[in-house]
């Protein structure tokens, strides 16, 4: 919707505005009343996982066999809750699940050292708590697990998961609080060396999305090298949840964020608030690990279901202006 539209439909009132997405979310007030937000935890739930080999030497975790995926599956949890996972190695090399965030006891940490790993064909069970915020009773405060968090493979390779993390056995955790805002749809980024997900360079992965929707995005950093993660056309807060919660709150709103191995994490955007539909880039801003193919594509549709400007075939080479230029056209 253009600047001209979107003024009208103010214009026509509280009712109509709350229709549209972009004005919705400029409507803080409305936004708070409409938006769906996370539950109160304290459930109990059982899962499997496994660990497969996949083509190309790379592994990844899955919730079924035969469809693991890099990243892994998004776990989710609300503050207070227990999670049981049955996991399963079908690999040829001991694995395991190691996370990080969240509470468990020593059987569960997923290493060599205290064995908790999982041989061959073997199965084991790993327990994750969670807990909400509250008083100590020295009267200190105790932070709750909420936040955007990840699991990983700590055993192949090396002690340190070294070879495992490099093949793909990786994956998100996102534990929320009550009353977190639910986006629509969860996105993970995972910059692992010079790869995003372990894809080959200049292949995304894209992310679709329509104008208007509540986008969430993991990201999460592995490897040997730093980054600085970055999008195009939309911000978020860097706090817990990526979200300011008022007029008055002082976090910083912020579009690039450096990131490290093993740190992680995450935010929710409206795609194309205040900016429309398009192909918007998101990438290492690290100029050579851009040059290098470190770029995705948020693809944000107009309600019709085009992108302005985007031909999806140029994606490939979207990167490589140098090699673009050497061609006679
Ligand atoms: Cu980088």
């Amino acid at each position: 919707m253009d600047r001209r539209g979107f003024n009208r439909r103010v214009l026509l009132g509280g009712a109509a505005v709350a229709t549209t997405s972009l004005s919705a979310a400029s409507e803080a007030a409305s936004a708070a009343a409409t938006a769906r937000t996370a539950p109160a935890g304290g459930e109990v739930r059982r899962i499997k996982m496994y660990a497969e080999r996949l083509d190309g030497g790379q592994m990844g975790y899955g919730f079924e066999k035969g469809k693991a995926t890099i990243p892994g599956p998004l776990i989710e949890l609300n503050e207070g809750d227990t999670l049981h996972i049955e996991f399963e190695n079908t690999m040829d090399v001991p694995v395991s699940l190691h996370v990080h965030g969240v509470d468990y006891e020593i059987s569960s940490d997923g290493t060599q050292q205290n064995k908790s790993a999982v041989e061959p064909g073997g199965t084991r069970t790993y327990t994750w708590r969670t807990h909400k915020p509250g008083r100590r009773e020295d009267g200190t405060w105790r932070a709750g697990s909420a936040g955007y968090w990840h699991y990983h493979d700590h055993v192949v390779g090396t002690v340190h998961g070294t070879g495992g993390i490099r093949n793909g056995l990786y994956g998100p955790v996102i534990v929320r609080r009550k009353g977190d805002i639910l986006p629509d749809a969860t996105h993970t980024v995972v910059f692992n060396d010079m790869t995003i997900n372990n894809k080959p360079a200049h292949t995304g992965p894209d992310f679709e999305a329509t104008v208007g929707d509540r986008v969430e995005i993991v990201m999460i950093t592995h490897g040997e090298y730093y980054h600085t993660f970055h999008m195009h056309g939309h911000r978020w807060a860097d706090n817990r949840t990526g979200i300011l919660t008022g007029p008055d709150d002082p976090t910083r709103v912020v579009d690039t964020k450096i990131c490290g191995p093993a740190d992680s994490f995450g935010f929710q955007v409206i795609a194309g608030e205040g900016v429309g539909a398009g192909a918007w880039m998101y990438h290492c801003h690290v100029q050579s690990h851009s040059d290098m193919g470190m770029v995705g594509l948020f693809l944000v549709r107009k309600p019709d279901g085009t992108i302005p400007g985007h031909d999806p075939h140029e994606h490939a080479h979207t990167a490589s202006s140098e090699e673009k230029s050497g061609h006679a056209h």
